[in-house]
């Protein structure tokens, strides 16, 4: 069998910035597989540079390639082979494109929609938009433009030292948005009063203020900000959840099934949000609409109850690989109704706007 991969690079419309980098495309992974006149697809979320996490797309492709392709030889169930993965110390977003792939095999193997799939869907994902560091006036634009859109939660990424150019004007205009602030591990404890002086926004919470594989710190934070603290980077696996909510790091939990290994370690978080009577919403990683197709299904999962980073593709591609893009209605996505995760790739499409592409034999 083989296990053929796309270097897709698709422009966006415009760049993102956050405060890690900016970012004009998406360059990422697509893999594919047929089998018995099955066709899957998943998409790799690590990018060029490792600036979210230490994985890029180099490091995702080595263990791929060398150590993980090996283990989906005979279509086994995603949790079989999260199993033989195992022993891969981390490397998680590695592992999700392949976990993803035979969630996506199996699915249509059965007939079924992915969101039917995985869990209880209640048929539609709450969505929020996530929106790059820009100046005080692009942001207003922007965040007028998605509240007409019906968003139901509004994320502006911040920065440190530019926190309250970026919250004042918006939170002024707009005192009544679910407004968040995403500051991708900017600070650290020595910035304690620039955190508690957030507070004044009313954030629904912060998403991961302080280092990216801290916990300890977050839970001292905690305690000293009346802002509800969301985790994204640190959460890195089910274990790391149990302890987050065991030490008190958190209230919320951004899921990312990249970051995660993949929807099973991912469902197990959401077991734990629930255990812990805490809440989780479902991430993005600036993804084309494969990626895009399984963070709605999962989004649209019962115990999901927080509105995700699901937006439409068109927020980000003027034209994307999928010929059945998403569309929002009332600031609500519904996940693809056929089997698997649904999309129409645009095959087409895809190999014109690839770099790389070759196969695997597994
Ligand atoms: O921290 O959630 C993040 C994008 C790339 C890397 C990290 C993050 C993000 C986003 C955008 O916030 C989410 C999206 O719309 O895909
Ligand atoms: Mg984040």
């Amino acid at each position: 069998m083989r296990l053929e991969f796309y270097k897709v690079r698709l422009p966006f419309k415009s760049p993102f910035t956050t405060s890690f980098g900016t970012e004009d495309e998406r360059v990422g992974y697509v893999f594919t597989l047929e089998n018995e006149g099955i066709r899957a697809f998943s998409e790799c979320v690590t990018s060029e540079a490792p600036l979210y996490s230490y994985e890029d797309n180099d490091t995702a492709m080595h263990v791929i390639r060398k150590f993980l392709a090996p283990m989906i030889s005979g279509l086994p169930t995603p949790d079989e082979f999260t199993a033989r993965a195992q022993a891969i110390k981390g490397h998680n977003m590695a592992k999700a494109a392949l976990e993803m792939l035979l969630w996506d095999y199996h699915a249509k193997a059965e007939g079924r929609p992915m969101h039917q799939y995985i869990g209880e869907s209640k048929g539609y994902a709450d969505v929020g938009i996530s929106i790059g560091i820009d100046r005080p006036e692009n942001l207003l634009k922007a965040v007028e433009a998605a509240v007409q859109r019906g968003y139901r939660r509004v994320k502006l990424k911040i920065k440190r030292g530019m926190e309250h150019q970026i919250l004042g004007p918006v939170r002024d205009r707009f005192p009544d948005i679910v407004l968040s602030a995403d500051a991708n591990n900017d600070y650290t404890l020595k910035d304690l009063d620039v955190l508690r002086s957030l507070d004044r926004y009313n954030l629904v919470y912060i998403e991961q203020p302080l280092d990216h594989e801290d916990i300890i710190d977050h839970a001292k934070l905690r305690k000293e900000i009346s802002t509800p603290i969301c985790l994204d980077e640190s959460i890195t696996s089910p274990d790391k959840a149990r302890k987050a909510f065991e030490v008190g790091a958190a209230d919320v939990i951004n899921i990312k099934p990249g970051r995660l290994g993949g929807f099973g370690p991912s469902l197990e978080v959401v077991r734990i949000v629930r255990e812990n009577r805490a809440h989780c919403w479902v991430g993005g990683m600036l993804e084309t609409g494969i990626g895009r197709a399984f963070n709605v299904a999962f989004a649209s999962l019962r115990d999901v109850d927080y509105p995700g980073d699901t937006s439409p593709n068109d927020k980000y591609f003027e034209r994307d690989i999928v010929l059945n893009p998403f569309s929002m209605e009332d600031g609500r996505i519904r996940p693809n109704a056929g089997p698997g995760i649904g999309v129409t790739v645009d095959m087409q499409y895809l190999r014109r706007m690839s770099v790389d592409y070759g196969y695997i034999t597994v």
